[in-house]
């Protein structure tokens, strides 16, 4: 039976909007624990880790709570390379996704010493994808992506022991509708996938999730880092940094039920959830209905 390993993340020090701290709770009243029980897993709640609290500082050299981040990224990626030298299957609970370069950090540690390709999916309306020089914010949760391929400060990229943590042929980007300008050639330059609203618009999920899928073998480590806000407003409210016209709630089970289908799922970041924001736990209740697809849910038996 596998066993999951819930770890919370409870900061926002990467965010310029306080609340996603509230996250992990949030998930848990949702039922989190008990919907995965109730798929035949095993779910160990490690509680919370413990970090710096939000100082709530102005940037400084275009980066927001710097030293706050590279602390709860080293106790994230500590908790989730714990998890996997237990055999158990990561899920971090954000907090905000500055954390997912501490987790894909530890994931891709795992995928080297495993021997096994890494593929990363990447769900959100943004393309986290700024540099310090470029960020109109300085707020680290826009810079993960950047920083697992090698570009930021020192303390944030290197938690592996290599750098990059990634390459850009790891990772596919699916829901992103909000890129910054600096982002938009630094995204090209590195030549990352991005499946953007448009082309899910003009092609349709199920084609945008069998191009993000293709390639897979049975080698492959599968990390899904689930930015809630990926999702419409319309649906998941709870969240920071709303942005129009995302995935609709059909669209993004989709995606999950075909990942489930992979089998290959083997770690998985759930972040940005703002409780503060949401109507009635409705976004936290949402994403626990949406990972129950990541895990197998489904309508009818399938073979
Ligand atoms: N691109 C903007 C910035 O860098 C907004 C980033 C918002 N990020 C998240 N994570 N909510 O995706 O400030
Ligand atoms: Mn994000
Ligand atoms: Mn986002
Ligand atoms: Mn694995």
């Amino acid at each position: 039976m596998k066993t999951i390993s819930l770890i919370g993340a409870p900061t926002d020090v990467g965010a310029s909007v306080k609340g996603a701290s509230m996250g992990p709770d949030a998930l848990r009243v949702a039922g989190l624990a008990e919907a995965l029980q109730g798929l035949n897993l095993q779910v160990i709640d490690r509680g919370n880790l413990h970090g710096p609290a939000n100082p709530w500082q102005e940037p400084v050299n275009g980066l927001r709570h710097l030293k706050e981040a590279i602390d709860w990224n080293q106790a994230v990626y500590d908790a989730v390379e714990a998890a996997f030298k237990d055999g158990h299957f990561p899920m971090m609970l954000g907090g905000d996704h500055c954390l997912a370069i501490g987790s894909i950090s530890a994931v891709a540690a795992h995928c080297r010493r495993q021997g096994k390709k890494l593929r990363v999916l990447w769900f959100d309306a943004h393309a986290d994808s700024n540099l310090a020089t470029i960020s109109p914010t300085g707020n680290i949760h826009g810079m993960p992506v950047a920083c697992l391929m090698g570009h930021g400060p020192k303390e944030l990229i290197d938690y592996a022991g290599f750098t990059p943590a990634i390459q850009p042929s790891d990772i596919r980007q699916i829901g992103i509708r909000s890129v910054d300008e600096g982002e938009k050639k630094f995204i090209h330059e590195l030549n990352i996938q991005v499946y953007d609203m448009r082309y899910i618009d003009e092609y349709g999920m199920r084609n945008v999730m069998s191009s993000a899928l293709a390639g897979l073998d049975a080698n492959t480590h599968l990390h899904v880092s689930f930015d809630i806000d990926c999702l419409d407003p319309s649906i998941a409210p709870g969240v920071g940094t709303a942005v129009m016209g995302g995935p609709t709630y059909r669209e993004a089970q989709l995606c999950m039920e075909m990942i489930a289908d992979t089998g290959l799922l083997g770690s998985l970041d759930v972040v940005e959830l703002n409780p503060a924001l949401d109507v009635r736990n409705q976004s936290a209740t949402l994403a626990v209905d949406l990972i129950e697809s990541l895990f197998g849910k489904s309508t009818l038996v399938r073979n």
